[in-house]
């Protein structure tokens, strides 16, 4: 007998540029296929969510992250069989003039800057209605 499922957790980043986020659209992935989603991955045994942001962004876009802080999480329950613990993290480029690449292009169809006043379409569920309900990863003006 299979063992019962158990949540996953991923870790999502959303990176800070002037006023836009870096977001990809995803391939034919289990979870979230063909939406645009932010770079990020899972977290791996014995890792911190600051060391799981900077390995997935640099093995996604190739880009070099600092000031890695967490914002939230919340609690996806897709389908019957998909459960997601998402942890969502904030960062600046390290160097700002770095530009990303597309590593995993089985993953992903490529990276680009968006401004969260005008999403790419379709966008991950969870995270659009996130944002469209004032979820907001820049830092606040107070
Ligand atoms: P890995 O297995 O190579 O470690 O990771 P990955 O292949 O890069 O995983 P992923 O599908 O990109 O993301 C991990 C989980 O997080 C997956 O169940 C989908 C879920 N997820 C969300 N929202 C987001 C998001 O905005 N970005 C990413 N990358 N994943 C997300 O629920
Ligand atoms: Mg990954
Ligand atoms: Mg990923």
């Amino acid at each position: 007998m299979s063992p019962p499922p158990v949540p996953e957790i991923g870790v999502a980043v959303f990176i800070l540029k002037n006023n836009k986020v870096l977001f990809g659209r995803r391939r034919s992935l289990s979870i979230g296929a063909y939406t645009y989603a932010l770079p990020g991955g899972h977290l791996e045994f014995g890792e911190s969510f600051e060391e799981c942001a900077a390995r997935e962004v640099k093995e996604e876009t190739g880009l070099d992250i600092k000031n890695i802080e967490l914002l939230t999480a919340t609690n996806n329950v897709l389908s019957d069989k998909a459960h997601v613990v998402i942890i969502y993290m904030r960062a600046h480029l390290s160097d700002p003039d770095q530009t990303p690449q597309n590593i995993e292009p089985d993953k992903c169809e490529g990276w680009e800057w968006y401004d969260l006043n005008n999403l790419p379409e379709p966008t991950f569920g969870p995270l659009r209605a996130m944002l469209q309900g004032g979820f907001s990863p820049f830092p606040s003006a107070f």
